[in-house]
């Protein structure tokens, strides 16, 4: 009762402290000097070409590797994706290969017990990641659960996520040395509030960030579908306070809540309008690492909308796994995409062939 009460106390304490130092902050930043604070953007000299004004898709071009026909015109997709950062490749995925990817999930959440592979479920160990084998099998089904990194174990999804018709938009976009860092599988939508992903989602280069959403179903508008708001990628970024534009639990001042209140309120300022994304089977949306999006709350909870979300990142952004403490001697490459392995799993890895 009584460590209780000390652990209470302790947190209150902690509470009030930040409340003061947050006071402080706005006051010094409304009157006092700048002295010390964060620059508040992304370093200009680390930007992917893309997001350069001196960018020019001839000289992209002569960077990547050279590639086949595509579904798209990968010059008008690139130019599209600068403008309102974001992109629907259609049709690139075969449905074949989504199929055999989801089946694997489906076969692991019937077997988990015999997995190490990471889920997060709702409500379940303070949401922190944990093997599937210790999830209890209806929370694994169910809303607010995803798989954590279920590419390291499975060469059908690994090569999804790299397919050739995605790859050379990517390193188009980033730069020629993608790296896959890490990946999410939904059956519901994640009902996430809105967010923009390089503050958590955190990389050496913050601007090296981009991500995939993979439909492994036809989207249903009352699954919760993803949402965005195009060009919110080229909005004035968020101060976490003493933490700059990243966020860090223990130090930021300000938190997640505020942030999503500060991009409802930017996106309302700047007229920007939210689109809601209903994509099907095959295609694939790629978004900016600064595009602000969410999942939207599912109005049928008989509706699933199972999806694969990949973020990637630079050899230089992110240079290994982030469960190593170095870099590998020889990752893996899949189309001329670093894929890193987690070596904490290497006893599971590449289960599914
Ligand atoms: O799929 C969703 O609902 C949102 C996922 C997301 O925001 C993320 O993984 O960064
Ligand atoms: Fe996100």
């Amino acid at each position: 009762m009584i460590s209780e009460l000390k652990v209470q106390l302790r947190k209150a304490k902690k509470s009030l402290k930040k409340k003061i130092e947050r006071i402080q902050y706005r006051l010094n930043h409304q009157f006092g000097s700048r002295k010390n604070s964060k620059v508040l953007d992304f370093d200009p000299k680390t930007l992917p070409f893309l997001d350069r004004e001196s960018y020019s898709f001839k000289e992209i071009k002569k960077n990547i590797s050279s590639f086949g026909d595509l579904p798209y015109d990968l010059e008008q997709k690139l130019n599209f994706f600068r403008e309102y950062g974001y992109v629907v490749l259609e049709n690139c995925l075969p449905q074949e290969a989504i199929d055999s990817v989801w089946n694997e999930i489906e076969y692991l959440t019937e077997n988990h017990k015999q997995y190490d592979i990471d889920g997060l479920a709702h409500r379940f160990n303070d949401q922190k990641e944990t093997p599937i084998r210790l999830i209890p099998q209806e929370k694994l089904k169910g809303v607010g659960t995803r798989f954590i990194d279920y590419h390291d174990s499975s060469i059908p999804a690994k090569k999804l996520i790299t397919h050739p018709n995605l790859a050379p938009f990517l390193q188009a976009s980033l730069s020629p040395n993608v790296a896959v860092f890490q990946s999410l599988i939904f059956r519901y939508s994640s009902q996430q509030d809105i967010h923009q992903d390089f503050p958590w989602v955190t990389t050496k280069i913050p601007s090296h960030l981009a991500a995939a959403w993979i439909p492994m179903e036809d989207v249903h508008v009352d699954a919760g579908p993803l949402f965005y708001y195009p060009k919110s990628h080229l909005m004035k970024k968020f101060d976490f306070g003493k933490t700059g534009i990243l966020y860090d639990h223990e130090k930021s001042l300000f938190s997640p809540d505020d942030f999503s209140k500060y991009l409802t309120k930017t996106c309302a300022q700047n007229n920007l309008k939210k689109e809601v994304l209903l994509i099907k089977k095959g295609d694939i949306l790629i978004w900016h690492g600064a595009l602000a999006h969410g999942g939207m709350p599912i109005n049928d909870i008989q509706k699933t909308r199972k999806s694969f979300v990949v973020h990637y990142s630079t050899t230089d952004g992110h240079p290994y796994h982030r469960r190593a403490t170095k870099a590998e001697e020889k990752p893996d490459k899949y189309n001329g995409i670093t894929v890193y392995s987690n070596p904490k799993l290497a006893h599971q890895k590449d289960l599914f062939r």
